[in-house]
């Protein structure tokens, strides 16, 4: 498989738990998921991860997976080899697993004392990545089978962080943002 090949295949099965993150940027805010509630005098999972954000994020994971899959077909045509559409489990993993793991990464995140915004470099990049795909092999194998194979999940571990890092810089300077990571 040519590596453009392999590049385009793993943005594409990725892009379902890519866009969660960012959708809650964008929509977060109201009632913390753990209601304020500590844990040996630290937040369980602190302001960041709220109820909304959370749902508005699987939302609009779940609304892209479905866009993508609409025109997967023609854009396979187009491109001369095959782009994945999705199942509604596939799609399900994804979107839930990045925000699941979103939520893992800042449990661990306020138990090791760190702040809400504070930066766990390496956690902060692939959270979502160490939760979506065991999810989605988990909810649908087959298709996990199809799409993910060695050479494409070696792209997403190296395409995500530099993808991650970059949104998030312009997030930033968007003022959408308060920190740049
Ligand atoms: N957000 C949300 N719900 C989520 C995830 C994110 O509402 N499940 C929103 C919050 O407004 C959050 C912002 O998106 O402040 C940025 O997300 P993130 O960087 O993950 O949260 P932090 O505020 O940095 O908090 P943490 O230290 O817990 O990661
Ligand atoms: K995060
Ligand atoms: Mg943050």
């Amino acid at each position: 498989m040519a590596i453009l090949e392999t590049i385009v295949i793993a943005f594409w099965a990725m892009l379902p738990a890519y866009v969660p993150n960012n959708a809650a940027v964008l929509a977060g805010g109201g009632r913390p998921i753990d209601g304020g509630r500590t844990w040996d005098d630290r937040r369980v999972l602190g302001d960041g991860k709220t109820w909304r954000g959370t749902a508005m994020g699987i939302a609009a994971g779940l609304a892209l997976a479905a866009v993508l899959t609409f025109i997967a077909q023609d854009v396979s045509s187009a491109l001369g080899f095959d782009v994945p559409a999705f199942t509604p489990l596939a799609a399900l993993g994804l979107a839930g697993g990045a925000m699941l793991g979103d939520i893992l990464a800042s449990f661990l995140k306020r138990r090791s004392g760190r702040q809400r915004g504070a930066m766990f470099p390496g956690l902060d990049q692939l959270d979502f990545v160490v939760v979506s795909l065991p999810l989605v092999a988990l909810l649908d194998f087959e298709w996990f089978q199809s799409w993910f194979t060695l050479e494409v999940i070696l792209v997403v571990v190296v395409l995500t962080p530099i993808l991650h890092v970059t949104t998030n810089m312009i997030a930033y300077q968007l003022g959408l943002k308060n920190e740049p990571w």
